[in-house]
């Protein structure tokens, strides 16, 4: 059985997702994000340092990292989900996987922050552009 520590607003919702296409069993424990601070509550720092989501138990061992999660879940519960090493499609599986952290993220991040400051944000606008479109 699997455990997801969810929080609200997340890269867990990947997790979410991938579970119920697995079709596999598990249980959700929810998280909310602090009303000002947008930062995860301190119940999630008690389970893993980090005090980051998502986060996975399965098989007693405590799992950190979206895309570590993503390769742990598929190669025990959704092995045909991955393409076999010898097939052409396995690199692009490759990249997409490390494209969601790797490429897509930081862009995204940038912009939401970014975004949050306005006016006073103005002078960024051309990096953030840049760096979503590079
Ligand atoms: N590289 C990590 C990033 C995890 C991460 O930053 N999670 C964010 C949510 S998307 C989080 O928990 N933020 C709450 C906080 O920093 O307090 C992963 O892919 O799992």
């Amino acid at each position: 059985m699997i455990t997801l520590h969810h929080l609200n607003r997340s890269r867990s919702h990947r997790i979410l997702w991938l579970l119920e296409e697995a079709g596999t069993e598990y249980t959700v424990k929810h998280y909310k994000r602090d009303a000002k601070t947008n930062l995860a509550p301190p119940e999630l720092t008690a389970i893993h340092p980090l005090g980051k989501s998502p986060m996975i138990e399965m098989d007693g061992r405590l799992i950190t990292e979206s895309a570590a999660i993503v390769e742990v879940i598929c190669a025990k519960h959704a092995p045909h989900m991955v393409p076999a090493r010898d097939d052409p499609a396995y690199i692009q599986h490759l990249e997409l996987m490390h494209f969601a952290e790797g490429s897509a993220m930081a862009p995204i991040l940038l912009n939401l922050y970014v975004g949050r400051l306005g006016e006073a944000g103005a002078p960024l606008h051309r990096c953030t552009r840049a760096s979503t479109n590079s």
